[in-house]
């Protein structure tokens, strides 16, 4: 993976207004030079704090690399991270994913082993004081093989959440017993696949009230497959580019414990070199649709006919390349609506000198390229990044974003000494049309430079703050508290389908208030090799009541709801409305009145 940056950073793709016009001219002043660091303080008035506490919360994961003298790929590229709550007690639980030991060198169709307890997946249970107890040998979970990325879904709607991990060389589905206990279901549901797998998304691609399965694969390699030395002869990682693209493995729940490849049936089979998956209905015909971030290729985006079957429209979407026509390193994935107009839109992650890719979804099908407009090419074209979600740190209504960085390249400072193989995560604060760089309200993270690999976003303490998990390579994983300003208002809720799948995935999501309106996609996948709270969590400011809560089911049913209340966690039933309440951590202060559907 030793990229060689073909990009130098072109003044005139920095300022080119096509987007937020309004904005271009503010974004092209702030843009005169590449911002190499984080802004070194947090400016308090933002409102937004976070304060890292892996081990304050007794969650003390190591993921294990197994860095050799071959530069195998694989070693620099996991590992993920989901939260979900498997016990059904209302409390986010953190499952990690980790790597295997293998010889150095290791012989051809030798398969890694998890030969110790180091290696082991992490289930850590949520106990009811906040912190986490390891619950790995319990819950049967340690895993095989070389792991790379964990999608949580309910795949057969008994309302216990179910783990997909993927890894080399197969992957393996976990059946959530629900008793704390889970069974390796792969040989039965026939998922193992084979190869090298990364990113995998639960979505119901069919609308048959079960969760279908895509999973990336990341491109074809063995062991003992090429070997790119440097000039000096030293083996190093090779770019991606010497390895043959893959297609994905899509998988169709049968509805009873089993699933068939259907991938070049229904037309998800494009060659790929994918890392990253989200799902959105970008095109606003109630059929989900499904983006691929591919590595140093065109990136997919594959639009739902609605028969079926799936077309791949990246180019004339105009989310294949940057603005210029080029391809970069896509990892990490947001498909979300980042711009309140009720349209999702979708950001990318990739390397040190390619800014990372915002496009703006324009409502008629395609996108703008709105990196530049929006302030992404000065503050992201000096790192690199994999694990991204969008997440309102400061519950003041608008999506922010954040991104676990760090390079592919554990040597990319001898040929480049102004990029860092190692670096902290980045906070991008919407500022209404413009990012601006706030990671230095990250804490002392954001002077701790790590690899950064998965993230995942859930509210961990459920006290209406969105808080943040990352993992490193070959490092610690790492849990940001949200301590921002609780002044601010919030609404999370929790959606459970009944003609449409238990987890509700694909559903969308539109709250409506005095001032604002704002929409999300029910959605564990996204961001990178990792899974995230499927909750969707709403802030409001200072708007202390809700008009309205819209949901469209992916069934296609519609359902409104009035909540009487903000500040609260709503479960609401299809079909049924809302169906239980929650203050979450405390008691509601007063007693929430059931709405009827
Ligand atoms: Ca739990
Ligand atoms: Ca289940
Ligand atoms: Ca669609
Ligand atoms: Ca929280």
């Amino acid at each position: 993976m030793r990229y060689k940056p073909a990009l130098n950073v072109a003044s005139a793709r920095l300022c080119n207004p096509s987007a937020w016009k309004a904005a271009a001219l503010v974004a092209c002043i702030l843009c005169n030079g590449i911002q190499m660091t984080h802004s070194q303080s947090c400016d308090q008035s933002l409102g937004i704090h976070f304060t890292e506490k892996a081990a304050a919360y007794g969650v003390n994961f190591h993921h294990r690399a197994n860095h050799t003298s071959m530069s195998y790929p694989l070693e620099v590229m996991g590992s993920g991270v989901a939260l979900l709550d498997y016990d059904n007690d209302g409390r986010l639980d953190i499952f990690l994913v980790n790597g295997a030991a293998f010889p150095d060198p290791n012989p051809s169709k030798q398969a890694p082993q998890k030969s110790g307890p180091e290696y082991w997946n992490r289930l850590y249970h949520q106990k009811s004081d906040g912190s986490f107890e390891d619950v790995t040998a319990k819950a049967g979970l340690a895993g095989e093989g070389y792991g790379m990325g964990v999608a949580v879904g309910d795949y057969d709607n008994d309302g216990n959440e179910d783990l997909f991990v993927t890894g080399f060389p197969h992957n393996h589905l976990y059946h959530n017993n629900g008793n704390g206990t889970f069974t390796d279901v792969t040989d039965a549901a026939g998922v193992a696949g084979e190869g090298w797998s990364t990113s995998a998304a639960w979505v119901d691609l069919d609308q048959d009230g079960f969760l279908d399965l895509v999973v990336l694969r990341y491109f074809k390699w063995d062991f003992d497959d090429k070997d790119c030395p440097t000039p000096d002869g030293v083996r190093s990682y090779c770019d991606p580019k010497v390895f043959p693209a893959i297609e994905p493995l899509v998988y169709r729940n049968d509805k009873h414990g089993h699933f068939v490849e259907v991938a070049r049936k229904i037309g998800i089979d494009k060659p790929s070199k994918g890392l990253g998956i989200a799902i959105a209905d970008y095109n606003r015909d109630g059929k989900i649709d499904v983006y691929v971030a591919n590595d140093g290729m065109d990136e997919f985006l594959y639009r739902n006919k609605g028969n079926g079957t799936f077309e791949e429209t990246g180019v004339s979407a105009n989310v294949a390349t940057d603005e210029n026509g080029r391809n970069f390193a896509g990892m990490g994935v947001v498909f979300e609506d980042l711009n309140n107009d009720g349209l999702p839109d979708i950001v990318v992650t990739d390397l040190a000198q390619q800014t990372y890719p915002l496009f703006l979804n324009q409502g008629n099908g395609t996108f703008d390229y709105a990196s530049s407009t929006a302030g992404l090419t000065r503050l992201t074209m000096s790192h690199s990044a994999w694990g991204i979600q969008a997440l309102d740190a400061g519950n003041r209504g608008v999506r922010d974003l954040i991104a676990a960085q760090g390079h592919v390249n554990v040597d990319i400072q001898k040929d480049n000494p102004q990029l860092n193989y190692l670096e902290p995560p980045l906070l991008l604060r919407n500022a209404g049309r413009v990012y601006q760089d706030a990671s230095a309200c990250l804490g002392d993270i954001s002077k701790q430079p790590f690899a950064g690999r998965g993230l995942a976003t859930g509210d961990l303490d459920n006290d209406g703050l969105v808080d943040v998990v990352m993992t490193g390579n070959d490092g610690q994983a790492y849990i940001l508290h949200n301590e921002s300003s609780k002044a601010r208002h919030w609404i999370t809720i929790q959606l459970v389908g009944v003609q449409s799948n238990r987890d509700g995935i694909g559903a969308e999501v539109r709250v409506t208030t005095a001032k604002t309106k704002q929409f999300a996609t029910v959605s564990t996948s996204g961001s990178y090799e990792s899974s995230s709270d499927k909750r969707v969590h709403f802030g409001l400011g200072d708007e202390d009541s809700v008009k309205s809560v819209e949901i469209r089911w992916p069934s296609g049913a519609k359902q409104t709801i009035v909540p009487p209340s903000t500040d609260r966690f709503y479960t609401v039933t299809e079909g049924k409305g809302v169906t239980a309440v929650s203050c979450g951590k405390h008691p509601c202060a007063t007693q929430p009145v059931h709405p009827s559907a």
